[in-house]
């Protein structure tokens, strides 16, 4: 296994700097370089050290716990993959985003796998951010039982007069499992909508909690009229989640436009309060 001291990076940079605060001893700093990776988005891991990849333009790998590393889904057009999807594709901020176990990997071999897809099916303009479930063969070379779980989440076909205002922006993007309810937890970011974040059923600024085929977990309790998977609603570019040890609560983060960003406790059917209609500063809520 190749470790390398970078003296070169970022983080060997910050790293430095914080070496010029505190006894030379004190701080040790070395960065293992495990695998070249372009654009990698997001990782799980199973308990042995075997780590599920994404690349946000190639597309999923798993880098075994011998250090091997497989290639096993990729988007249209890309190569060295066990398989290929077509419809798969990235375009600035879009493309092939999280990735997740199951918790009863060990039995079923699932995992989960988000990504921007593109097709005549696809209802936001050709385009949707998507939500897989697929199974991974026990040498860990390739994947079969493709389903898509979630097939409606939003994307932004069209670029708009937005800083950075390309199309594929604000996809969200992070799934993961909670420790307390076994149920998928799904971020989807605002896509530039100004209507999305506080729209009932356009899965646009929401988080959504699932099971494992995708179906609203029972327990979800969002305002009356709303789609039912939703758990949370009203996030502009929600990209992390994550559960507090000891009580399991989930928690957000999210940028602001250039200010107000924040990390936000969920509450089953709250609303975190971003409300850009019109693009402008006219709601209360509109920096929420
Ligand atoms: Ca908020």
């Amino acid at each position: 296994m190749k470790k390398t001291v970078v003296s070169l990076s970022l983080t060997a940079v910050t790293a430095a700097a914080m070496l010029a605060a505190v006894p030379a001893s004190a701080v040790s700093v070395k960065v293992e370089n495990f695998q070249k990776a372009e654009s990698p988005w997001d990782m799980a891991f199973l308990p042995d050290g075997t780590m599920f990849y994404t690349e946000k333009c190639g597309g999923l790998s798993v880098r075994t716990s011998s250090g091997g590393v497989n290639k096993l889904l990729g988007v249209g057009g890309s190569s060295g993959y066990a398989k290929t999807k077509g419809d798969l594709f990235c375009d600035g901020q879009a493309g092939v985003l999280g990735v997740a176990v199951d918790p009863d990997f060990s039995s079923n071999r699932y995992i989960y796998l988000m990504s921007s897809s593109r097709g005549d099916n696809r209802t936001y303009g050709g385009y949707n951010n998507i939500v897989m479930r697929m199974k991974v063969n026990g040498s860990l070379s390739d994947v079969s039982d493709i389903k898509e779980i979630i097939n409606d989440l939003g994307y932004k076909p069209k670029k708009s007069n937005h800083p950075f205002g390309g199309p594929g922006a604000h996809n969200g993007g992070r799934i993961r499992f909670s420790p307390a309810d076994g149920f998928l937890y799904v971020t989807i970011g605002d896509n530039h909508s100004g209507e999305g974040p506080q729209h009932p059923t356009q899965m646009r600024g929401k988080v959504l909690r699932v099971d494992r085929d995708g179906n609203a977990a029972p327990g979800n309790n969002p305002p009356s009229g709303f789609d039912k998977r939703v758990f949370t609603y009203g996030h502009r570019n929600p990209q992390g989640i994550t559960f507090r040890p000891g009580t399991n609560e989930p928690f957000t983060s999210e940028n602001g436009p250039w200010h107000s960003d924040e990390v936000t406790k969920l509450v089953n059917g709250g609303n975190g309060g971003w409300d850009p209609r019109d693009n402008v500063a006219r709601s209360v809520h509109a920096y929420d």
